[in-house]
């Protein structure tokens, strides 16, 4: 999509907002305790776990589609997006496929809604045109589903059978919504209109920011990838398995935007030794200038962000730009974007005990200390915020803030298999999908983890996603 200018929206109607709904508290308090249940969770505090997860990502989608009203639900924002009112029932009918069919054995509640809410049958730009449920019978669909859901996870027994260990087939469904809800958010942020969303900017950066490395060198030698531990991963992230890593130097903090804007002022969009054959192409038949969402006014950038127009914080990570983008910049760099081996083995090992760690800092869930998670800003934090967050070798703001780009495409591990439907994760194997790792800020924290994988086409930007670059060491270096 072009850069072009946008008009500069009226101030807040004041409608409604996300404040008060998602609010600081209920996200540094409850939320960030579900990362995952503990392994040796009691069955009845399992059960709240459960259900927290799942009523934290029903506040959020509720608030997410509460704060506009029934014509911007129904509206085609963009094209590559679906109504926000396709993602508010079928987040519904997964749970109503999954929870109440497979698990709990009943019968179909609207067998006529499995098609419309197919994301195989129907394209996001057709998903408007569709008989669909209106705003006010999506909220009554997906209300009589939960109400339902309550009931099962009270007497369904936790164990016994693959899809309930460790109630696994929930923790798919609270994590399924969630990815949705960052979905709306990117719609959201397509939206033309007056802004609805609010939330506080993140802290400014801590004083140590400015004196970091700019890059940290991680040895050579073996790890650990993926997880054969981690209750609620998903199949792609499974099994784990150990990888060989050559050394390699890796940036300290994701690219920032100040970083990124030089890669502009050096004409990096118009060198087309910079980009891969595809990505030139790209660049030329999308009139790729900056990343989406900024334009340039008297000398200065500015962006849209969800509906507000304002310059570009220079210290902030760089988002909204495509595989292809970050492939250009890092070459530009003289750098090139790290494999999905090398990002997570820079998350992960500890090279204290050899083991790999859940997340960076631990294997404790995301506090608001440890990372910008969750939708508590609407943006992501300055490069170096959160030395909590830190991995052993010092690598910052790995999880939240920007999605990261890898070199990698999406594939299967060794010993891969489909679980529990191809649909997830299989029929994206191969080339035509690039790997993200780490979340965003519009991540929560219960589908993000050291090992989570995302995927999506190179040419994606309405995804909140940015990169960091790493090098191969020179021959003095090793
Ligand atoms: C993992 C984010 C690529 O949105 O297509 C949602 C998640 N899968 N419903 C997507 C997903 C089915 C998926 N991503
Ligand atoms: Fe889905």
């Amino acid at each position: 999509m072009p850069n072009e200018p946008v008009p500069t929206h009226p101030e807040p109607l004041g409608r409604c907002s996300l404040a008060g709904t998602v609010s600081e508290e209920a996200l540094s308090e409850e939320a960030f305790l579900f990362a995952g249940p503990p392994a040796d969770l009691p069955e009845e505090r399992l059960r709240e776990h459960i259900a927290a997860a799942l009523q934290a990502a029903r506040d959020r989608s509720l608030a997410l589609t509460d704060c506009v009203d029934d014509h911007d639900l129904v509206a085609q924002h963009s094209r590559l997006m679906s109504p926000l009112v396709w993602d508010l029932a079928h987040v519904g009918n997964q749970e109503e496929l999954w929870l109440l069919r497979a698990v709990g054995g009943q019968e179909p509640m609207r067998p006529e809604l499995d098609e419309l809410y197919d994301a195989f049958q129907h394209p996001r730009a057709e998903r408007p045109r569709l008989p669909l449920l209106g705003p006010a019978e999506a909220r009554r669909y997906i209300a009589a589903v939960r109400g339902r859901v309550w009931d099962l996870l009270e007497r369904v027994p936790l164990r016994g059978r693959r899809l309930l260990e460790a109630g696994f087939a929930f923790g798919m469904i609270a994590q399924h919504e969630q990815q949705h809800d960052e979905t709306m958010l990117a719609t959201h942020q397509l939206r033309r209109g007056a802004p609805v969303l609010d939330a506080p900017a993140p802290p400014p950066a801590p004083p140590d920011a400015a004196r970091l490395p700019a890059e940290v060198l991680i040895p050579a030698g073996p790890f650990t990838m993926g997880t054969s531990a981690e209750p609620w991963a998903l199949d792609n992230e499974r099994p784990a398995h150990q990888v060989h890593v050559p050394a390699f130097w890796i940036d300290t903090t994701p690219v920032t935007n100040a970083a990124y804007q030089a890669f502009i002022e050096a004409g990096g969009y118009r060198d087309e030794r910079w980009w891969s054959p595809e990505g030139w192409a790209y660049r030329c038949a999308a009139r790729l200038s900056a990343p989406l969402f900024w334009f340039r006014e008297g000398g200065q950038w500015l962006r849209r962000r969800f509906g507000r127009v304002e310059p570009v914080p220079p210290e902030e990570p760089v988002q909204h730009v495509c595989w292809y983008e970050a492939d250009a910049y890092a070459r530009w760099a003289g750098r090139r974007l790290p494999t999905e081996a090398e990002w997570e083995k820079a998350c992960r090992h500890d090279p204290a005990t050899g083991r790999s760690r859940r997340f960076p800092w631990g294997d404790d869930g995301p506090g608001p200390r440890h990372a910008n998670l969750g939708q508590r800003h609407l943006q992501p934090a300055p490069a170096g915020s959160y030395p909590d967050g830190a991995s052993p070798y010092g690598v910052r703001q790995l999880i939240g803030d920007v999605w990261e780009w890898t070199a990698s495409d999406f594939t299967g591990y060794p010993g891969f298999h489909a679980w529990p439907y191809r649909e997830y994760s299989e029929v994206f194997f191969g080339p035509a999908y690039k790997v993200l790792r780490g979340g965003s800020w519009a991540v929560h924290p219960v589908a993000c983890r050291g090992t989570f994988r995302n995927w999506d086409y190179p040419i994606r930007r309405q995804i909140f996603a940015g990169f960091r670059t790493a090098r191969d060491p020179r021959p003095d270096e090793e």
